[in-house]
């Protein structure tokens, strides 16, 4: 590893956490570009578990130098908490650098998106309310507040009390709720600002420093490609851009900078909330693979959608990501069906659809072309080499290899870290 980005091939879920764990104990710097505390990864030490959503996952490593990019909505209470659990074990968070660029999240950006979501009725988006949307939207409305405003009182409360206004107005007149009160946010935010002003710096100049000195750096992606803002599936994706081009602006470095992408991709797909969804399964099989993957989401419980591999949207994440390799996850949650499905393609009337279309009317009507292999019975998890697998696995991840068109170099057989497969 010099500069690898790693990201999410699908609808996230992928099972990011194990390989950027595994990874981020290595490495000299760990960023993050984009979202926020919509993502979600859980570190393991020892028996301790921690929960993190903001803060990037090479914490546990006190040398390594942990970014949060301009390109990350910031939340500052949900920093100060992950601050405050991981101080209260001792864990050091002196290496956390947080981008005087980055926008800042605000309690009229939860409340916004919530009532935004509820007001959409059936089209609900099923986003996270941690108000990721609204203050991206403040952004690109360019009238969002940054961290270097909330560093200066005066300015930020100009700023602020602007803000206030314009949303208390949308608020109370359109959705007739109660607006803030803007001495209570500015308070807060200025008790915020006094704790977080140590963490603030020009973190594209670190960043760009380190890779210049041979620093090992991780990217650390969030949510996945089809969640992305002009690649996903469109309106049902999140606000940022979670492929690998996000990290570029997102981290403020040119793309010759990052050297290898690592796309990982469950062995089969699943995704929360709404949109369309070819290979989406209704039936025992389907039912089987959420239970064998315990496929249930880890904030709110609710089952994931699951489905079989489909090879139409890992092709497409191979393509606008650059992948240079796969880890592929979850390997061990198909053993025992007597087949195994792969789509190869859509099928929208008589035509065949073999690249990802944009329009979700289109991606409704399209009806999965599959390939059916055999199965495998045999356990797997204890596999430690890609010739340990049964031959019927093997091929399932050769055929996966030649309909995306790039290496699978990892595959993860269970959740331990000894459970890796890494092919020479
Ligand atoms: P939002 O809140 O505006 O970003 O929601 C918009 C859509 O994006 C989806 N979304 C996600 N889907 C899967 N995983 C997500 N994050 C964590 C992760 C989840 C976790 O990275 O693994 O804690 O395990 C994530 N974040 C946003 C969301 O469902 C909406 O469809
Ligand atoms: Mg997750």
């Amino acid at each position: 590893m010099s500069t690898v980005a790693i990201i999410g091939s699908q609808w996230g879920d992928e099972g990011k956490g194990k390989v950027i764990d595994y990874l981020a104990r290595k490495a000299d710097v760990v960023v993050r570009g984009q979202g926020g505390n919509n993502a979600g990864h859980t570190l393991v030490v020892g028996d301790k578990k921690y929960a993190l959503h903001l803060i990037p996952s090479g914490i546990l490593n006190p040398e390594t130098i942990n970014i949060i990019g301009n390109g990350v909505v910031f939340d500052p209470k949900g920093f100060l908490d992950e601050i405050n659990m991981l101080e209260r074990d001792n864990i050091s968070t002196k290496n956390i650098k947080i981008s005087d660029r980055a926008h800042v999240i605000f309690p009229y950006h939860k409340k916004l998106d919530e009532l935004s979501e509820n007001s959409r009725g059936e089209n609900k988006i099923g986003t996270t309310k941690k108000g990721i949307g609204p203050c991206y939207m403040d952004k690109t409305e360019r009238s969002g507040i940054r961290i270097c405003d909330l560093m200066d009182e005066e300015i930020f409360k100009i700023k602020l009390k602007e803000q206030i206004d314009k949303k208390n107005e949308i608020i109370e007149k359109i959705y007739e709720e109660e607006g803030f009160d803007f001495e209570k946010v500015y308070e807060e935010y200025i008790e915020y600002a006094r704790k977080i002003k140590n963490y603030v710096d020009d973190t594209s100049v670190i960043l760009y420093n380190s890779i210049k000195e041979g620093k090992k750096v991780l990217f650390e992606g969030a949510q996945g490609t089809l969640l992305d803002l002009d690649l996903g599936t469109y309106p049902y994706v999140t606000s940022s851009h979670p492929t690998s081009g996000g990290f570029c602006i997102g981290s403020g470095i040119g793309p010759n900078m990052i050297k290898d992408v690592l796309g990982i991709v469950k062995a089969y797909t699943t995704r929360v909330g709404k949109g369309p969804f070819v290979t989406e399964l209704f039936d025992e099989i389907g039912d089987q693979i959420r239970k064998n993957g315990n496929e249930f989401g880890t904030t709110t419980g609710r089952p994931r959608r699951c489905g079989w591999f489909d090879s139409v949207i890992v092709r497409y994440a191979a393509r606008v990501n650059g992948l240079t390799s796969i880890s592929l996850m979850l390997l061990d949650v198909l053993t025992g069906f007597e087949k195994v499905k792969i789509c190869t393609g859509y099928k929208l009337g008589d035509k065949v659809i073999k690249e990802f279309p944009a329009s979700l009317e289109i991606l409704e009507k399209c009806e999965p072309i599959y390939e059916e292999l055999d199965g495998w019975k045999e356990d797997i998890t204890n596999a430690t080499t890609f010739e340990d697998l049964p031959q019927n696995a093997q091929n399932y991840v050769k055929r996966i290899e030649e309909l995306v068109g790039v290496n699978v170099g990892i595959i993860s057989v269970g959740p331990k870290r000894t459970q890796t497969i890494v092919r020479k």
